[in-house]
């Protein structure tokens, strides 16, 4: 009965290029989503134009910070996880931690940002951070992902634990 309160969730996930541009640091990413019980939907590596740097990043547009995450996005490849687990949009972003490394340093020191993450814009991983984000996010960078088909098939065997 426990189980059934436990929800099924995807999100996305991605580590971007400062990350995927260190080996090790891509390996080790890689191991921990693995390490946390997460199921990797769909992966995929990725190069943005600037253009579609801009679109996801959209709803920062007036920020101060925009051209340069728009430019750092676009930089170099990234790799994007759909990943699937109970509460995988909140577990995902308490692995990555606060977006500002210095911060993520102090309060989450063994978080993915604290530990990789460069500065507050170079902060090694993205995460989805809502349910109409992640949906969003996925079609972003999967078109043909159908997350609502895919939940309806591998729902039930997770309920009944596999
Ligand atoms: P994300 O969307 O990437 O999961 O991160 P978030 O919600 O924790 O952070 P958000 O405020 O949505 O910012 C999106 C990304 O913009 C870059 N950023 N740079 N002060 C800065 O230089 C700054 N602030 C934000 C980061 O790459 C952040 O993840
Ligand atoms: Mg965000």
């Amino acid at each position: 009965a426990c189980r059934l309160s436990k929800a099924l969730q995807l999100t996305l996930a991605v580590i971007k290029p400062d990350a995927v541009a260190h080996p090790l640091m891509l390996e080790a990413l890689h191991q921990i989503i693995l390490d946390n019980q997460f199921v990797i939907v769909r992966r995929k590596d990725v190069v943005w134009r600037r253009q579609e740097s801009e679109k996801f990043y959209a709803e920062h547009s007036g920020r101060f910070f925009y051209q340069r995450l728009v430019e750092y996005m676009s930089s170099g490849p990234m790799r994007a996880y759909i990943l699937a687990r109970e509460d995988a949009i909140g577990h995902w972003r308490e692995l990555m931690g606060p977006t500002k490394v210095f911060r993520a340093r102090y309060t989450s020191p063994t978080s993915l940002r604290a530990q990789f993450g460069l500065t507050d814009t170079r902060n090694t991983t993205h995460g989805s951070d809502s349910v109409e984000s992640a949906r969003r996010e996925m079609t972003f960078f999967f078109p043909d992902f159908r997350p609502e088909e895919w939940m309806e098939r591998e729902e039930p065997s997770f309920r009944s634990g596999r």
